[in-house]
């Protein structure tokens, strides 16, 4: 193995908490309640098609032109932007800045494939902007996950065969990615719910090198 590459949330921090403050107000405003179970199904999905799950969700999806839905896209954003220009290294989960260090010291090369637009700005303020090597930009991505292409993007950016690549994701839609794209794939999160992944751990704090090279 000779690459990491590894999702942003819910994997290298928790902003997955402000998708769902975000959502759930646009929600508020549009008469759709929006649970944290139905968010489950949002994480690793992207802010177009997050929105028309939600419109299905309120049998709205046809209530809204193209522009309209672009303007509620936005109007979410502008509040997740806001919300997340609080984040610090403080926020970044146990275990994640250890791991990084080890990694770089052992020579892997490290990379970040998000579905995040916003991902260089949440990876900037977490302070960890150094420990890429190459973050994809998701506005170049055409296909979201489950399709493989951000994870494919990364290391083609970073030099290595996919086969060579070890992807970490918390999100259903993201294990089916990095195995649709030939890597090894480590869950973060419960093992009944990334079933397809290669080893799951439910605690980042145990996302050591160790733990993963026993378990390939
Ligand atoms: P944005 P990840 C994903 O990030 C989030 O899990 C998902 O909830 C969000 O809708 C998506 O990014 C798009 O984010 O609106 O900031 O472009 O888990 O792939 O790092
Ligand atoms: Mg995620």
């Amino acid at each position: 193995m000779k690459a990491f590459i590894f999702d942003l949330d819910g994997v290298i921090t928790d902003s997955a908490e402000y998708h769902y403050l975000a959502w759930k107000a646009l929600g508020e405003d549009l008469g759709i309640p929006i649970d944290r179970e139905f968010n489950e199904t949002l994480k690793g999905v992207s802010r177009t098609e997050s929105l028309e799950r939600i419109l299905r969700l309120g049998h709205r999806e046809n209530d809204f032109s193209l522009e309209e839905k672009e303007k509620l896209a936005t109007k979410k954003n502008s509040h997740y932007v806001s919300l997340i220009a609080k984040i610090t290294s403080a926020d970044i989960l146990p275990g994640i800045e250890t791991f990084l260090s080890e990694l770089r010291e052992a020579g892997y090369k490290i990379g970040m494939a998000s579905a995040s637009k916003n991902a260089q700005m949440v990876t900037r303020q977490l302070g960890l902007l150094h420990a890429f090597d190459h973050i994809v930009d998701a506005a170049t991505v055409m296909d979201s996950k489950p399709h493989p292409e951000v994870f494919l993007k990364a290391a083609e950016a970073l030099a290595v065969d996919p086969k060579d690549c070890i992807g970490v994701e918390d999100a259903v839609a993201g294990i089916e990615a990095i195995r649709a794209a030939g890597m090894f794939a480590v869950g973060i999160g419960e093992r009944n719910v990334l079933i397809e992944a290669d080893i799951v751990f439910t605690d980042t704090r145990d996302l050591t090198l160790e733990n993963v090279l026993t378990r390939i």
